[in-house]
């Protein structure tokens, strides 16, 4: 069973649920692990084939565990076949829809058909719910308006996306009366690949006054709620805004708390009681024997830490995947920041799919202060993105020898983004390989081989001397195109052993390789290197992102290639010219 069924199977028992009045944890730690295993990248099939503790997942406790397993095993799910039998399955979704409880939407499928919100959303449009009995004017326009919402709700936004709507609002908000402190926590902070929506957290004398300020935001379609020290906005985009004003003296328990993940929370929390401390988004607190407790801390997010004896864990951590443990070890990774990066690796220009020239990016990445750039355009076979055959790409090299004269303080490197053919060969003739100075290798092309075929296709690409970088491992597009079949821990071995570096793509519909995957990559002794895949000078700001996703993965500057200093990224890229020189002198002599 694939990764993308399982998930849907989790999230379906968490709607079954919610019909059910099930608590709403219970409901939404179906909904997490569904996230979990849907952005998981690696089969959980191929996990429990190897024996591996699923409870090692974000989110996947004991009893999950237990379902992924029987789910992987026999196909089925014991516990949602039972919930189906209370309830059709397919009309779970319907109930998320304000003014249509399970009845109705038994109603809405035996007279109309309809069995999901894209179908409510046909039947809405073409007038039939103003045929049933009980759906008058007011109570169906209550439906459309909440059915909007539960589209926009249903949604997640790419952190790049979020970013650009949540700057704008920082900076308004900023301009509201006696704003102490303002950030935004939840995923956002953490940087995670997308978030669901945004925690922003405030400290303000004059909290009625911020929360009007932030009611009247220009590009707020619908105020939610609005308390006096909590509200939520509704963006245009459907991007919903939680604000919480709070007091100094609990901001930084608030920012820890509000930071999450919920799972790194419960094991904070946790701690904090074996010391008898109650640590909340109020403050830290010691308990007293005699009942009640006393403040001891809360104004600051070290306090939460120290107070269980910890150092500050960066957000990027926070999703207890073991940075607790590393924490009270000592030995929590010193990790990659941007001001580490020197340089970008895969980059394109007008000569293939870019909009600028190799001279504009050449100047932009010096502007960025970066002391090299590869430029690598398509190869031929990518023929929609205009690849470059030999013989372009040598007029290319003219072009970019012409650069180099006029553009002084970054080296650019002659490089290419080359397919890796259906057989695992690539588009390009060995001695053009051999005048590249970075070679990159990608697939772009019959994406639906078997894992086998894509596995065998790519092992076979990296074990070509020529290559340095294996570029968006996977061919995830995030929330678009699932990644394709591969055996990923293969694909890394062979990395590992040949030296290749593998890419974690900037760009932020790829964010490939993601988060667990990178990590995954550094255990197995690979290399990575953060490309921006820059199709434009203004792309060259995904780094950002890149970086981000690096972190996630606890990645050190030592792990990626581009924090190197030239004449170091110089060495590594000549590793097998060096190496190759060799058997071929042997052979010659013999
Ligand atoms: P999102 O919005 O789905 O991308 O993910 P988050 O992590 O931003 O989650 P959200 O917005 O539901 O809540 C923000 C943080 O609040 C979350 O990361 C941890 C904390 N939190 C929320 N609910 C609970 C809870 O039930 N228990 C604990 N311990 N913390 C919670
Ligand atoms: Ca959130
Ligand atoms: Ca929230
Ligand atoms: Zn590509």
């Amino acid at each position: 069973m694939e990764n993308l069924e399982i998930a849907r199977t989790l999230e379906q028992v968490a709607d079954l649920l919610e019909i059910q009045g099930a608590n709403v944890f219970r409901v939404r730690a179906y909904r997490n692990a569904a996230r979990t295993v849907s952005s998981l990248g690696r089969p959980v099939a191929e996990m429990v084939a190897a024996g591996e503790d699923l409870r090692q997942l974000p989110g996947i406790g004991e009893d999950l565990s237990a379902y992924l397993t029987e789910l992987v095993e026999t196909g089925r799910l014991t516990l949602l076949d039972e919930l189906e039998k209370q309830l059709p399955g397919t009309l779970s979704e319907l109930v998320r829809v304000d003014g249509i409880g399970p009845k109705r939407a038994r109603l809405l499928h035996d007279r109309l058909g309809i069995d999901s919100l894209a179908a409510l959303r046909k039947a809405l449009e073409a007038g039939q719910l103003a045929t049933l009995r009980g759906f008058g004017a007011k109570s169906i326009e209550r439906i459309r308006r909440s059915l909007d919402e539960v589209e926009a709700r249903g949604r997640r936004y790419r952190l790049a996306d979020a970013d650009q709507l949540v700057r704008p609002l920082l900076e308004y908000l900023r301009q509201a009366p006696d704003v102490e402190a303002l950030e935004a926590a939840g995923s956002f902070r953490r940087r995670m690949e997308t978030v669901g929506d945004v925690d922003l957290l405030a400290i303000s004398a004059r909290p009625a006054a911020v929360m009007r300020r932030f009611t009247r935001y220009p590009d707020a379609v619908r105020v939610e709620a609005a308390g006096t020290t909590r509200g939520t906005i509704v963006l245009r985009s459907g991007l919903h805004v939680d604000l919480r004003i709070l007091p100094r003296r609990a901001y930084g328990a608030a920012l820890h708390y509000f930071t999450g993940s919920k799972a790194h929370n419960i094991e904070i929390r946790r701690l904090g009681l074996e010391r008898g401390l109650r640590i909340s988004e109020y403050g830290v607190f010691q308990l007293k024997r005699a009942g009640g407790a006393r403040r001891i801390g809360g104004a600051r997010e070290a306090d939460v830490f120290r107070a269980v004896g910890l150092p500050w864990i960066p957000p990027e951590l926070r999703e207890n995947r073991g940075e607790i443990e590393a924490a009270r070890a000592g030995t929590l990774p010193h990790l990659v920041d941007e001001g580490d990066i020197r340089g970008d690796l895969q980059v394109h220009t007008t000569w293939s799919d870019g909009r600028d020239s190799v001279e504009a990016m050449a100047r932009a990445c010096a502007t960025l202060g970066y002391a090299y750039l590869a430029i690598t355009d398509h190869s031929a076979a990518v023929t929609v993105a205009g690849g470059l055959d030999p013989a372009r790409l040598e007029r290319q090299w003219r072009e970019i020898a012409g650069v180099r004269r006029r553009v002084r303080g970054v080296k650019i490197l002659r490089g290419m983004e080359v397919d890796i053919l259906r057989d695992g060969t690539l588009d390009l003739p060995d001695e053009y390989l051999d005048r590249l100075d970075v070679v990159v290798v990608a697939v772009h092309s019959h994406r639906t081989l078997s894992r086998t075929a894509m596995t065998d296709r790519i092992v076979r690409a990296l074990e070509h001397p020529a290559v340095d970088i294996l570029a968006h491992p996977t061919g995830r597009l995030i929330g678009e195109r699932e990644p394709y079949a591969v055996d990923i821990d293969a694909v890394l071995e062979a990395a590992a052993a040949r030296d290749v570096a593998v890419e974690i793509n900037a760009q932020p519909d790829r964010l490939d390789l993601s988060d667990i995957l990178a990590r995954r990559a550094r255990e197995l002794g690979v290399r990575l290197v953060i490309d921006t895949d820059a199709h434009s000078v203004d792309q060259l700001r995904y780094m950002t992102y890149g970086v981000a996703q690096a972190r996630r993965a606890w990645l050190e500057a030592g792990d990626v290639v581009n924090t190197l200093e030239p004449d170091a990224l110089e060495r590594w890229l000549n590793r097998r010219r060096r190496a190759r020189r060799r058997p071929a002198a042997a052979k010659a002599a013999s």
